[in-house]
């Protein structure tokens, strides 16, 4: 009888041990777009490639929606360790490092191949690098996506018609300082703060990329969507850089190949869906209006003299050849 027992505890115990090495170690990865967006797409694509090429060595736990709080929240948490991951659009970045202000100019992109192969090139590398000494490592550049203008007073269809209206930016002053000289009130905000600011009337309308304006259910708070594409913002899929650093050197391998991946599988999808989700707006009831770009464009002309001064020759170069 005692040999019994003894044979069945050094199963479990041997059980238990390889239950745990399976285990592994596991990373949270925080996002404040919702679930379904091209964020969150992503970031399951990654969790999978992760889990099959380090054989569930490292788990990717995904916390969209805001769960482990703001873009600056969790860039910051990345920074600290607090939190091993995150998705990043541009828009806070540049106040972690002002490399990253070339990309919120406004209409600075006119084509995603084009900007990819910028961003996936040298000078993409050497705006990624600028964020080691904040003990981050970017590893890759996804899409957040072209950022079109919402608002609840009025179809919006040129720029001085935002005269006296509210309008949320991400925290970034290249965004406030655009909408301003629109002659609206930029209102800088937090995603996880804006629906229900939206709701309330706090503020008139904000500017997301249609992915997010989608997945967030903006159509239940907002009456118009203009398509001004005023901005392309990318996202930024980022890891403590300490944590980064005492991978294995398989681990590594393992993992760069997981967001090399993710990273290809996520810009296609929010490409590919992005004019579907502005006729899945007009069906939830949006009134979508078109505007005349170039009038928008003329009217951003002056934020491109207020901040060339402070955005490196080599990056203005890289993006717009000039
Ligand atoms: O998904 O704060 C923003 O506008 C960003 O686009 C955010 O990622 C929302």
């Amino acid at each position: 009888m005692r040999r019994k027992f003894f044979t069945v505890a050094i199963l479990a115990a041997l059980v238990m041990t390889v239950t745990a090495a399976q285990a592994g170690e596991r990373f949270k990865l925080g996002f404040t777009s919702e679930i379904d967006s091209n964020y969150h797409k992503g970031a399951i694509r990654f969790q999978e490639l992760v889990a099959e090429y380090t054989g569930g060595e490292i788990i990717i736990d995904v916390f969209p929606a805001s769960q482990l709080g703001s873009e600056r929240d969790l860039i910051e948490g990345t920074s600290l360790g607090t939190v091993e991951m995150c998705i990043s659009s541009s828009g806070p970045l540049s106040n972690f490092s002002s490399d990253f202000m070339v990309m919120d100019l406004p209409y600075l992109v006119t084509s995603r191949e084009k900007l990819f192969t910028t961003l996936d090139g040298p000078i993409g590398q050497q705006i990624l690098a600028t964020l080691e000494p904040a003990n981050l490592k970017g590893m890759g550049f996804w899409e957040n996506g072209f950022r079109c203008l919402t608002n609840n007073r009025a179809p919006i269809e040129s720029p001085s018609e935002l005269a006296g209206m509210k309008i949320r930016t991400m925290e970034n002053p290249i965004h406030q300082y655009t909408f301003n000289n629109y002659g609206a009130t930029a209102v800088p905000m937090a995603w996880n703060e804006v629906f229900i600011a939206m709701q309330q009337g706090v503020i008139d309308g904000h500017e997301n990329a249609i992915n997010s304006i989608w997945a967030a259910k903006v159509y239940e708070v907002q009456k118009y969507l203009s398509l001004t594409f005023h901005f392309y913002s990318p996202a930024i899929l980022l890891m403590n850089n300490d944590l980064y650093n005492s991978l294995s050197d398989k681990h590594r391998e393992q993992i760069n190949r997981a967001a090399f991946e993710a990273m290809n599988y996520e810009r296609q999808y929010s490409a590919d869906i992005e004019l579907q989700l502005i006729d899945e707006l007009k069906k939830k009831g949006m009134i979508v209006v078109e505007v005349d770009v170039e009038e928008w464009k003329k009217a951003s002309a002056k934020v491109y003299e207020e901040f060339r001064d402070k955005i490196k020759p080599e990056y203005m170069k890289a993006f717009i050849g000039e």
